[in-house]
């Protein structure tokens, strides 16, 4: 079930996905550490206040729904999940092994919680239009919530699924960009500009929200507005966010997309965080 906490246990929660995202990553010696850390208290907020969900029955039928679409990022993913309960955080240490529930990309036949199979850009909101109408057409009250990367909304297939879901107004269905411009191998801007992003996303049908993507005090608000404003027809919810946040060397660095810590960079990035 979705719960109201406090901002100060929010930041402590977001806190200790940080810290585990780096444990984790470590100790695979594997991961997308980057783009996992930049969405940190955007999934706080979805996992600890936002989302209608329940890790004891996680196939419940009028569970909310959530996509990361940018699946690459499924160590920020696992860790959320198994700090809200879906399986024991010890699971973590056997992140992208062959045998293990925790693929790289997330495998909603392994995983527990993961409500859709992800890993190649670009589907996860045609897969969460395809939900969100499913859950209209059987008139059903679930939220669908969308995680993409700004990389991400390079590709086509998010504008086709964008124009849909705009044009048929398809209510409570939720997007949210992590805009942390950067992608695999430069700046997203260097590569091919998305902007200007929120008047493509209103042209499309859209209604605009931005956030700090890092502050939860303020995504939990304009979570809660684009509940309101779904209603109606779909949101899209720009988090301004920094990849690699929180570890001062990763900090808006390419280098660090799909890299893990070695032992010097993660005595250095623990010694940061645990100074925090
Ligand atoms: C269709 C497809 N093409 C290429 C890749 C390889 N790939 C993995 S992550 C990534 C960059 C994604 O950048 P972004 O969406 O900005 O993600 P983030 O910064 O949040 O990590 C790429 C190109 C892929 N997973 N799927
Ligand atoms: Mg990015």
């Amino acid at each position: 079930m979705a719960h109201e906490h406090d901002v100060g246990f929010l930041e402590s929660v977001a806190h200790q996905i940080r810290t585990l995202i780096i444990d984790t990553a470590h100790t695979a010696g594997a991961g997308h550490t980057g783009g996992s850390l930049s969405e940190v208290e955007i999934l706080t907020a979805l996992y600890f206040s936002f989302l209608n969900v329940d890790p004891e029955c996680p196939d419940w039928n009028e569970r909310d729904r959530f996509i990361l679409s940018k699946g690459h990022a499924s160590l920020g993913y696992y860790v959320t999940l198994a700090l809200k309960g879906y399986f024991p955080t010890d699971n973590l240490k056997t992140f992208d092994r062959e045998d293990s529930t925790l693929q790289a990309h997330p495998d909603m036949h392994k995983c527990k919680g993961v409500d859709y199979s992800t890993g190649s850009l670009g589907q996860g909101l045609s897969i969460g239009v395809g939900i969100a109408l499913g859950g209209l057409k059987k008139n059903q009250q679930f939220k669908t919530v969308v995680l993409l990367g700004d990389g991400e909304c390079q590709e086509g297939q998010v504008w086709e699924a964008a124009m849909f879901a705009g044009s048929k107004h398809i209510p409570k269905l939720i997007a949210i960009v992590d805009y942390n411009k950067v992608q695999l191998s430069n700046k997203v801007d260097e590569n091919l500009s998305l902007e200007p992003f929120a008047i493509k996303w209103e042209a499309f049908g859209w209604n605009v929200l931005s956030a700090d993507g890092h502050n939860i005090a303020d995504l939990l608000s304009v979570l809660s507005r684009a509940s309101a404003l779904s209603a109606r027809g779909p949101v899209v919810i720009i988090a301004n966010t920094i990849k690699g946040k929180g570890v001062s060397f990763m900090e808006g660095k390419y280098e660090w997309h799909g890299k893990a810590p070695n032992d010097q960079e993660y005595t250095a990035a623990k010694k940061e965080l645990g100074s925090k």
